[in-house]
């Protein structure tokens, strides 16, 4: 059904391993290869992010777009959403990954009126139904997007005025229908305009109780039309907003708890919302892994020197290595997969370099992996941090774990200890070997 080739030139990407110097080769990904009992394919479920490939085109708050995409063309809307999925599809054929991932107003430009966008929206839907069964691509996760529409300046879900509140629950309605037609594996809300530019004008308890009300009727409409997957919150601690109510993992595991959703509701961890937040990816996901909510992945990064949300490639081996670390520890990921939500830069101006940034994010993911493998099985890394907990192993330490003592259990017991050993962390040896195996 595709019409014409927008890659050309480009076939399909091989894996040629650590030796090749093909630009358009991985050298590490093989989703083939078996990693600690799974595939790689299946650890990561790769996924491309509709709205930074194929919808931004480089503007900044300081300037017009810079990239010409050549799929951008047709003047009629479903006609130039069509082409955008062709060009979409191309491209993750290409790339050899399984996943995209969208928000409604990616797959086709919104209309000025909910009707109006809703047939569109059901029209590309249908679309992109013969494209996924042509090709085998999958659906890794739908959303709506509630935060760039002028209507959402003050909030979506968390709006004070209702009638936009309504509006946002329309749409995300209609976003559910479209993942349920397509096949979507989860859903996700992304709370941008959630939360608030100045408290002085805001009512956090009432909004927080709105958004929670929102989700849940989400969830429970999604669960009517038999939608089976899982719905990821994807923490973020600010910007667009001066304060968003899905701070980090920490904040969004609480919120999710007392409003009782935690049966349906898993976490999206993006690597730079964490920065952001002034944690570590790693940090992130261990949170999220500690209580059985780490469900999935968008990768990118952002930059350490000037702290701005720029959702580049990633490509720091040893960041995905310690990130790897606690994703092997956890199982892997609850459903979801790594969407790499991020975009060349605005002065990446050829279609080539859309394939230089994801090869080389799924590269650094691998090696990530690879390395982080080793490390686990290395058992003088293991032994360390194991030896550290060694004295809850035992007699009134694991009285302790199992709730067996009182705080003047504690008293005696300090009572009778005369001089307590130092140990060492052992941090400087735990990085060392981490560098050894990257
Ligand atoms: C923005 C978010 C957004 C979500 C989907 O910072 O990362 O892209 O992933 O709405
Ligand atoms: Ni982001
Ligand atoms: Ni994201």
């Amino acid at each position: 059904m595709a019409n014409s080739e927008y890659f050309k030139g480009i076939n399909k990407i091989p894996f040629e391993g650590s030796g090749s110097d093909n630009p358009f080769a991985f050298k590490y990904y093989n989703p083939d290869q078996i990693v600690a009992g799974k595939t790689m394919r299946d650890h990561f479920k790769f996924a491309i992010a509709y709205w930074h490939s194929f919808c931004g085109q480089g503007t900044d708050p300081f300037g017009a777009g810079t990239q010409n995409f050549p799929w951008d063309k047709a003047t009629d809307p479903v006609q130039a959403a069509r082409d955008k999925a062709d060009a979409a599809f191309e491209f993750i054929s290409k790339m050899g990954f399984d996943y995209y991932c969208f928000h409604d107003y990616d797959l086709v430009q919104e209309a000025s009126t909910l009707v109006a966008s809703e047939k569109r929206v059901i029209a590309i839907t249908d679309y992109l139904k013969d494209k996924q069964a042509e090709t085998g691509i999958k659906l890794l996760w739908g959303t709506a997007n509630c935060f760039s529409n002028p209507r959402y300046m003050n909030g979506a879900a968390t709006n004070p005025d209702f009638n936009i509140v309504a509006h946002a629950g329309a749409q995300v309605k209609i976003a559910i229908d479209a993942t349920i037609a397509l096949g979507g594996e989860n859903y996700v809300f992304w709370g941008g305009r959630e939360g608030y530019i100045s408290l002085l004008n805001t009512d956090m308890g009432r909004e927080l109780d709105h958004m929670a009300r929102f989700l849940t009727m989400a969830k429970d409409y999604a669960r009517s039309q038999g939608f089976k997957g899982t719905f990821f919150i994807e923490p973020k601690p600010m910007e667009p907003t001066k304060h968003q109510y899905d701070f980090d993992a920490a904040t969004s595991i609480g919120f999710i708890q007392k409003y009782g959703l935690q049966d349906d509701f898993k976490l999206n961890i993006e690597v730079n919302h964490a920065t952001l937040a002034q944690h570590t990816f790693e940090h992130e996901l261990a949170v999220a892994a500690n209580d059985g909510m780490l469900g999935s992945i968008d990768a990118n990064r952002g930059d350490y020197q000037n702290g701005w949300d720029t959702d580049q490639f990633p490509n720091s081996i040893e960041e995905a290595a310690r990130a790897m670390i606690v994703f092997l520890k956890a199982g892997g990921l609850q459903g979801g997969g790594v969407n790499f939500d991020a975009k060349i830069r605005r002065n990446s101006t050829d279609l080539e370099d859309l394939f230089f940034a994801h090869i080389g994010g799924a590269d650094t993911f691998a090696r990530g992996l690879i390395a982080a493998d080793k490390i686990i099985n290395d058992t003088s890394f293991s032994k360390i941090v194991d030896h550290r907990y060694d004295s809850f192993n035992q007699s009134k330490g694991r009285d302790f774990e199992e709730g067996k003592l009182q705080l003047a259990d504690l008293y005696e017991f300090a009572l009778n200890t005369n001089s307590i050993p130092p140990t060492s962390g052992k941090q400087e040896r735990l990085e060392n070997i981490i560098n050894q195996n990257i």
